[in-house]
């Protein structure tokens, strides 16, 4: 940055907050106030096991440590916070009298990623600061686009709804917390009727829009938080309703068909209407051993067999 040049709102976002790791009052005072000017929240703990705790509830990504201490010394500090599972990669300088070579390479080789020797001057800490905020600037871009990537990665393009890999990813899991809590779980399987038709007739534009207003429908029905629907194949859809029975889940395919035979779409031939099929399993712990997601999803679609087979536009259990 030029002097006199205003900081941009990169350089702020790069100012992560600090937590000093210092047993002198005098120090820790004195390297805080020089922080606070460059900008940096701060926050003191007074050796390393204090440390430890206080990254757990209040997570700082940069810290600077001093070596000698009461209880936990800079280097079992560093090991530790290695070995510790947090939000994310804490950046560590250690900050401390001892200036031989022997000792900056045990503080590197403990984990810490710069080490610099008492009395830093504020320029160059500044400086260190900057390195440490550029690499944390990187993680933190990363952690972003990772979280988009998985985002995409269980998401169905088309619809919005999760795909069929999220949905054999989470279904073990809602069968196994159903198990431990005894507590019911319901799948709806729906699949639109006479769907071909739909492209055959109005174009295969015209079929993805239907299948994003149904699957609109789905979704806009959820009524739990932890109520969740799936886009399973082409024109196949699954709505898992954990705390619902039986019962439940055929009182929710019902208000679906419902809302599915009501919905107004809307094609260049002009406006039709569309109906599905469902079939509904479930799960009662209190009854029965859980299934497997195989064996639940089979008794599903054997119901959705039996409401093609009886007529469509019905829900079967
Ligand atoms: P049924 O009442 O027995 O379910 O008859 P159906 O015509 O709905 O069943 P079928 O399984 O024969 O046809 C499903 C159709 O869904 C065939 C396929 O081309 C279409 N389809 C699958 N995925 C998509 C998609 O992403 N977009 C569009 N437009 N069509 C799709
Ligand atoms: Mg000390
Ligand atoms: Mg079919
Ligand atoms: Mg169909
Ligand atoms: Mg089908």
């Amino acid at each position: 940055m030029m002097p006199g040049k205003e900081a941009s709102v990169t350089d702020m976002e790069d100012r992560f907050p600090v937590l000093i790791v210092e047993d002198s009052t005098t120090q820790a005072l004195r390297l805080q106030s020089v922080l606070e000017s460059l900008g940096y929240d701060v926050a003191v703990a007074v050796n390393g096991r204090e440390a430890l705790e206080r990254l757990q509830d209040d997570f700082r990504p940069l810290v600077i440590t001093d070596w000698v201490m009461p209880e936990m010394d800079g280097l079992s500090f560093c090991r530790a916070l290695r070995d510790r599972d947090l939000p994310g990669y804490v950046y560590v300088i250690l900050l401390t009298a001892k200036d031989a070579l022997d000792d900056l390479v045990a503080g590197l080789e403990a984990g810490a990623d710069d080490y610099l020797v008492k009395p830093v001057h504020p320029a160059e800490l500044g400086a260190r600061l900057k390195t440490a905020g550029r690499i944390l600037g990187l993680e933190a871009k990363l952690k972003k686009k990772n979280e988009e990537i998985r985002h995409l990665s269980i998401t169905d393009p088309l619809t919005r709804l999760y795909n069929r890999r999220h949905f054999n990813e989470h279904l073990p899991h809602a069968l196994k917390a159903a198990g431990r809590y005894g507590r019911p779980l319901a799948v709806v399987m729906t699949d639109i009727d006479h769907f071909k038709k739909v492209n055959d007739t109005y174009g295969h534009q015209v079929g993805d829009e239907t299948l994003q207003a149904f699957a609109g429908v789905l979704q806009a029905s959820l009524r739990r938080g932890v109520d969740w629907a799936a886009r399973y194949g082409g024109e196949e859809f699954v709505v898992v309703l954990p705390e619902a029975d039986l019962e439940g889940g055929a009182v929710a395919a019902e208000r679906l068909r419902l809302l599915a035979s009501q919905l107004k779409l809307q094609s260049p031939q002009g406006p039709f209407r569309i109906t599905a099929s469902f079939g509904v399993a479930a799960v009662d712990p209190q009854k029965e051993p859980v299934p497997s997601m195989e064996a639940l999803l089979a008794a599903a679609d054997a119901a959705l067999y039996r409401a093609k087979e009886n007529g469509r536009n019905r829900v079967e259990t």
